[in-house]
């Protein structure tokens, strides 16, 4: 029941434009590769509630979204990566970043939180 509101709360983008990011995280495809990393640029805390590796999705019970302007809610995400699904499971806190992408919001990054 418990969302953290950190870093949303410190960078609230107003006018956020809708550009489709190519963000070069193409190696994160290791999924085993270094499990305590920590990767800056995630901007969001959830709780894994379903990984559904069949489809490549995510159910995320997730603090708000400052950088689309969402509001704490639990949905459904597709991954980037199907790689990506393997680093969670069910119960998992997890920091990920889920971005705007011809009107869907895949999780393109995900790492494991405390
Ligand atoms: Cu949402």
């Amino acid at each position: 029941m418990k969302h953290v509101f950190a870093i949303v709360a410190a960078c609230f983008f107003a006018a956020a434009p809708l550009v489709v990011a190519q963000t070069p995280l193409g190696a994160k495809s290791e999924a085993s590769a270094s499990p305590t990393k920590v990767t800056p640029t995630l901007l969001s805390v959830g709780e894994v509630r379903k990984v559904d590796k069949h489809s490549g999705k995510l159910t995320i019970r997730h603090g708000a979204l400052s950088n689309l302007n969402m509001p704490a809610m639990t949905m459904v995400f597709r991954v980037k990566d199907p790689a990506m699904l393997d680093q969670v499971k069910e119960g998992d806190k997890i920091k990920f970043t889920a971005d705007k992408i011809n009107g869907s919001f895949p999780v393109i990054e995900l790492a494991p939180s405390k």
